[in-house]
C-alpha cells in the first residue's frame, strides 16, 4: 500500500516508509491484515451472548434465520448495540466520577490541586440550586462534588446532571418515553441486564433501553466530565498552538501525553515547567510536552500545549526516535504501541491502576499522589534522554498554526464584542438571515482503515463552502487542525456570507479572522457543542430539534461516537457517520434510526427529531446534512 494512500498527513506518510525500513508494524498495515472483514459482525447479526452460540443470522433464505435461543435478527442487533453502547459511555462515565471525586478530595484538602474555575464552581452550585452565602470555596466544592458523585448512587428520580444541563423541551420529550435516567451506575447494569441471554427480547424496548444510556453518556458522562474538568482546570480561552509531528522538537526532552484524564496531564505539564532546568544539565533545551488524542485537547484547550498527532497514527509519533517518554492514561491507547516503544529508547508509562498495558512501565495515579506521580515520570524521562539513538532520529518538518479554546463562555465573550447586552444577537441574526446556514459539529475520530485525516477534512471543506459554520472536537478537530482549518487563514475555504461574520467577529476581537472550524475541546467536550445549542435554543425560544445544526463523525473507529451520536440524536439532533455501525442485519434497528419521519412505525426522526445518516462519500455527506438543516430551516420559517 502506497503511504500516500493510508493518509493525507504528510508527516505520517514519511514516518510510515521510516517504519516499514525498520519493519516496524502499525495499525495501518494490521487494518488491511483483517480484510476482508466478516460479513455477520459488519451488519451486527453475529451473537456470542450465551454458550448454545455463538450464532448468526443468514442473510440468505437457506440458513438460520435465529438463534439457538429463538433470538431474531432484530433482538440480536439491538442488543448488540445497547451493549456497543455501554462500551462508548461507561468509559465516559468512569471519566466523569474520577473528575469528580478528584475535586472531592480537592476540597478536602486531600489531593494536591487548586481550583482554578472559581467562577464556574459558583454557576454550577447555583444551578444545582445550592445557597452560597458564607460558605468557603471548598465547602462549596465539596457539596457540588457529593451532588455530582450521587449519580452514581441514586436509586430514584433524575440524574441530577441531567436536570441541570438538559432542554426543557428535551426533558419533555424523554419523560414522555419513560427513558429518563436515575444514576449512571444502576443504567449501566440495567443496560447489560437487558442485552443478557434470555432477557429483553422487545427491540422496540432495547431501542428505548439504548436512548437511556445515550442520555447517561450525555450528562454523567460528556456534561460532568467537562464541567468538573473546568472548575479543577480553568474554562477554556482562545489560545494559538501548533500541529503536526513537527511539535516533537530534537533539541529536547519530549514527552508526549495520550489519552484522555486531564488530572494526568495537567500534572506532567506542572512537573515538566518544574523540572525543566535539570534538562538542561543534560544537554537539551528543556522539556517539551506535545499531545496526542483527547489529552491533546484537554492540554490545547486549556495550556496552549501543541499536538503531534491524531488516533491512527498514535504509534508512528515514537517512530520519529524522539521521544523520551508516552505517558497514557485511558480510552483510545493501541496496545501496539508498547511493541513499537520496544524498538526506540521510548519508555511508554501507563498511570491508572485499572488500566495496565503488558510490557509498559506503570507509575499509579490517585488524586492524592498527584504530585508524586508528575515527578516521578518526568524524572523517567529525564533518564532516558541520553539513551537516544541518533541513527534512528527523524522529525518530519513543518508545523501549523491553529486556534483552539472555544468554549462556550469564549464563544459568548468574542461575540460580546459585537452586541454586549445580548452577545447571542448577532450570531441569530446571521442564521436567521443565511449569513450563517447552519452550524455542524465534526467530531470522532481518525480510523485506520479509513484514509486518515481526509474525509474529515473533506465534509468540513464543502460544508464551509456552503457557509455551514463548522464547531468540532475530538481527534477529528485535529484533523482540520492540520490542515489549516483552525487558522484564520481557513477562511479561503468559506463561502462568502460565512467569511464575512467570521472576519467581522474576528475583527472586534483583534484578529484578521476567527477560524473557519470553532474547536470547542476533546471528546467529553462534546457537551460544550451541547451546552452551545441549549443556549441558542433558549435564546430563541425552541428546541434543541429545531435548530438547522447536526453532526459529522466522518471517520470514526470508536463506538463513543456511537454513544455521543446517539445523545444528539436524543436531542433531535442529525448525526451523520462515514463508517456504517453494525446495525443493518436488522431491519428494525437500520430503519428506526436512519429512516424519515412517518416511512416506519419507529424511527427517532419521530419520537426525538434526529436520525443517523450514513454516507462514505464526503461531498455526498455534507449535502446530505445541508438538506437536512434546510429542511429544518425551512420549519423556522427561514
Ligand atoms: O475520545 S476522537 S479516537 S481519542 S474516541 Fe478516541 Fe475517537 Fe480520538 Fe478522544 Ni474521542
Ligand atoms: Fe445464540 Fe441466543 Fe445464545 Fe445469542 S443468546 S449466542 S442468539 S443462543
Amino acid at each position: 500500500f502506497l503511504a500516500t494512500d493510508l493518509t493525507i498527513d504528510t508527516g505520517v506518510q514519511e514516518l510510515l516508509l521510516k517504519a516499514r525500513d525498520e519493519e516496524i508494524e502499525t495499525a495501518f498495515d494490521r487494518a488491511r491484515q483483517q480484510e476482508p472483514r466478516c460479513k455477520f459482525g459488519l451488519a451486527g447479526v453475529c451473537c456470542r451472548r450465551c454458550m448454545m452460540g455463538p450464532c448468526r443470522i443468514s442473510f440468505s433464505d437457506k440458513g438460520a434465520k435465529r438463534g439457538v435461543c429463538g433470538a431474531t435478527a432484530d433482538q440480536i442487533v439491538a442488543r448488540n448495540l445497547l451493549t456497543l453502547i455501554v462500551d462508548g459511555a461507561a468509559p465516559h462515565v468512569e471519566h466523569a466520577r474520577e473528575v469528580a471525586q478528584t475535586l472531592l478530595e480537592v476540597a478536602e484538602g486531600k489531593a494536591p490541586y487548586e481550583i482554578k474555575g472559581k467562577d464556574k464552581l459558583m454557576k454550577i452550585a447555583q444551578g444545582l440550586g445550592l445557597t452560597l452565602d458564607g460558605k468557603s470555596m471548598n465547602e462549596v466544592a465539596e457539596e457540588v462534588a457529593l451532588i455530582a458523585l450521587q449519580d452514581f448512587q441514586k436509586q430514584s428520580g433524575v440524574a441530577n446532571w441531567l436536570s441541570l444541563r438538559a432542554h426543557d423541551k428535551s426533558v419533555e420529550t424523554w419523560g414522555k418515553l419513560n427513558i429518563l435516567p436515575r444514576n449512571a451506575h444502576l443504567e449501566i447494569a440495567n443496560a447489560i441486564n437487558k442485552a443478557a441471554m434470555g432477557c429483553d427480547s422487545d427491540p422496540l424496548n432495547l431501542l428505548l433501553g439504548i436512548m437511556t444510556m445515550a442520555l447517561v453518556e450525555g450528562y454523567d458522562g460528556l456534561h460532568l466530565s467537562t464541567d468538573l474538568s473546568d472548575v479543577l482546570f480553568g474554562t477554556p480561552k482562545l489560545v494559538k498552538a501548533q500541529y503536526n509531528m513537527g511539535v516533537i522538537k530534537e533539541d529536547y526532552v519530549n514527552i508526549a501525553v495520550h489519552g484522555h484524564i486531564p488530572m494526568v496531564s495537567e500534572k506532567v505539564v506542572e512537573w515538566s515547567r518544574k523540572l525543566n532546568g535539570e534538562a538542561k544539565t543534560l544537554g537539551a533545551k528543556g522539556i517539551n510536552v506535545i499531545g496526542i488524542c483527547c489529552s491533546a485537547n484537554e492540554l490545547l484547550m486549556r495550556q496552549g500545549v501543541s499536538v503531534a498527532t491524531n488516533f491512527a497514527s498514535q504509534e508512528l509519533a515514537i517512530v520519529t526516535g524522539a521521544l523520551e517518554a508516552m505517558v497514557v492514561d485511558a480510552q483510545c491507547i493501541m496496545p501496539g504501541l508498547q511493541k513499537v516503544a520496544e524498538c526506540y529508547h521510548t519508555e511508554l508509562i501507563s498511570t491508572l491502576p485499572m488500566i495496565k498495558i503488558e510490557g509498559s512501565s506503570h507509575v499509579e495515579f490517585t488524586p492524592a499522589n498527584a504530585d508524586k506521580m508528575g515527578e516521578e515520570i518526568v524524572r523517567k524521562a529525564l533518564g532516558r534522554y541520553t539513551e537516544r539513538d541518533l541513527v534512528k532520529l527523524q522529525i518530519p518538518k513543518g508545523t501549523v498554526d491553529a486556534y483552539a479554546g472555544f468554549s462556550v463562555e469564549q464563544i459568548i465573550e468574542l461575540l460580546s464584542k459585537i452586541n454586549q447586552e445580548d452577545p447571542l444577537q448577532p450570531f441569530i441574526q446571521a442564521l436567521t438571515d443565511g449569513d450563517i446556514l447552519g452550524v455542524v459539529a465534526i467530531v470522532g475520530c481518525t480510523n485506520p482503515r479509513l484514509k486518515q485525516d481526509w474525509a474529515n477534512t473533506e465534509v468540513a471543506k464543502e460544508l464551509l463552502k456552503h457557509n455551514v459554520l463548522i464547531v468540532t472536537t475530538g481527534c477529528s478537530a485535529h484533523s482540520l487542525g492540520k490542515n489549516g482549518l483552525l487558522s484564520p487563514d481557513g477562511i479561503e475555504y468559506c463561502g462568502p456570507q460565512l467569511a464575512n461574520v467570521l472576519k467581522t467577529i474576528g475583527v472586534a476581537n483583534g484578529l484578521p479572522s476567527l477560524p473557519p472550524a470553532w474547536h470547542m475541546g476533546s471528546c467529553v467536550d462534546n457537551s460544550r457543542v451541547d451546552d452551545l445549542l441549549v443556549a441558542l435554543a433558549n435564546r430563541v425560544g425552541v428546541g434543541v430539534r429545531d435548530l438547522p445544526v447536526a453532526g459529522s463523525s466522518p471517520e470514526p473507529q470508536s463506538p463513543k461516537v456511537l454513544s455521543i451520536g446517539t445523545f444528539f440524536i436524543a436531542q433531535g439532533v442529525d448525526v451523520h457517520i462515514g463508517l456504517n455501525a453494525p446495525i443493518s442485519g436488522s431491519p428494525f434497528v437500520d430503519n428506526a434510526l436512519t429512516a424519515d419521519k412517518g416511512d416506519f412505525a419507529v424511527t427517532t426522526d419521530e419520537l426525538f427529531g434526529g436520525k443517523l445518516i450514513y454516507e462514505e462519500d464526503p461531498i455526498k455527506a455534507a449535502h446530505l446534512l445541508i438538506q437536512r438543516i434546510i429542511k429544518k430551516r425551512k420549519a423556522l420559517g427561514l
